[in-house]
């Protein structure tokens, strides 16, 4: 059965969930977008990813035709509408239809989909045994070009990183800064352990602020494990004791070579497998919840 798909107001099959060739998220990669994930019938983090879309629609100067609270309603009901409790979101709003120019005035209403639908996953053997990653040439955009903080439709630097990841046989890839700091990978934000010091690069060299890394930090500091925001080179990947990468689809995933090099002892460290277990505990409480009782009834009633 295919999906049903939140666009424009109005939820259609998936075949007919169509946006025009003119739309500036087509022509231009013009819009901002959000991945989000529900578990056991409750949104995780709900409030965090919709202030980043409205964040990195602000900074794109794009007026979202939606209160935030339409926009969680439209997320909870996209979820409803394909009966998934457990499943992978999509929100997106493009700049909308315009014509060929690059001038977004032209473009009078962004356009607005959602999607929800069931997850795929790393498989079960990269949380035991470690993913093997590499560092690419693509460097991150810098934040002075279009910040990495903005969720933005145009992903070509990820993409191009992860083309380096797919010639080189591995499934992510590090990309480094301008100046050559370790950044972030294309879809997930990384973190490093050294001497029981749980390390992240700082938002301002230029990665996406995740809601995932967020919570690590949290979770590690309420361990009483310290925690840096920080500045560090592919010289203190090499040399760290742990490294793991955080992101709404991979959860904790940890790093066992990099470039070849083993890291620690080439198996998910202590550090990563308390901060797993605690970030598994924190998913199975209650957030933005898809179906409630009344909710159910509701949908009997118009029946
Ligand atoms: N960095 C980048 C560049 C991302 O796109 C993350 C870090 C992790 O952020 P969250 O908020 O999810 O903890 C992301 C988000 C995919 C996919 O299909 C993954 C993302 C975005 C789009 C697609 O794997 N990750």
């Amino acid at each position: 059965m295919g999906l049903k798909i939140y666009l424009d107001g109005k939820f259609v099959p998936e075949e007919d969930a169509k946006v025009s060739v003119f739309d500036h998220g087509f022509l231009y990669g013009d819009g901002v977008f959000e991945g989000i994930r529900a578990y056991h019938n409750s949104v995780f983090k709900m409030k965090e990813h919709v202030d980043r879309l409205y964040d990195s629609a602000q900074v794109i100067n794009m007026k979202i035709p939606l209160t935030k609270e339409e926009m969680t309603e439209v997320i909870l009901e996209t979820c409803r509408q394909n009966e998934l409790q457990d499943c992978y979101i999509r929100a997106v709003v493009s700049r909308g239809k315009g014509d060929l120019g690059l001038d977004p005035r032209k473009c009078s209403v962004p356009t607005i989909v959602c999607i929800a639908s069931s997850i795929s996953l790393y498989p079960d053997e990269l949380y035991e045994k470690g993913m093997e990653v590499i560092t690419v040439p693509t460097r991150r955009n810098g934040p002075e070009g279009v910040n990495p903080r903005i969720k933005s439709l145009n992903y070509l630097n990820n993409i191009m990183a992860k083309i380096e990841a797919n010639m080189a046989g591995v499934p992510e890839a590090i990309l480094l800064n301008q100046e050559g700091y370790v950044a972030e990978c294309t879809g997930d934000n990384i973190f490093i352990v050294k001497n029981g010091i749980v390390k992240t690069p700082a938002i301002h060299i230029g990665l996406l602020d995740g809601v995932t890394r967020n919570e690590v930090i949290k979770l590690a500091k309420q361990m009483g494990i310290e925690v840096q925001e920080t500045t560090f080179t592919r010289y203190d990947l090499f040399v760290a004791d742990e490294v793991f990468l955080t992101g709404t689809a991979a959860e904790l995933i940890p790093v066992t070579t990099i470039d070849s090099r083993v890291i620690g002892d080439g198996k998910p460290g202590p550090v990563f497998n308390r901060l797993l277990s605690g970030f598994r505990e924190l998913v199975k409480e209650p957030g933005a919840v898809i179906f409630t009782e009344t909710g159910k009834k509701k949908k009997k009633c118009k029946k």
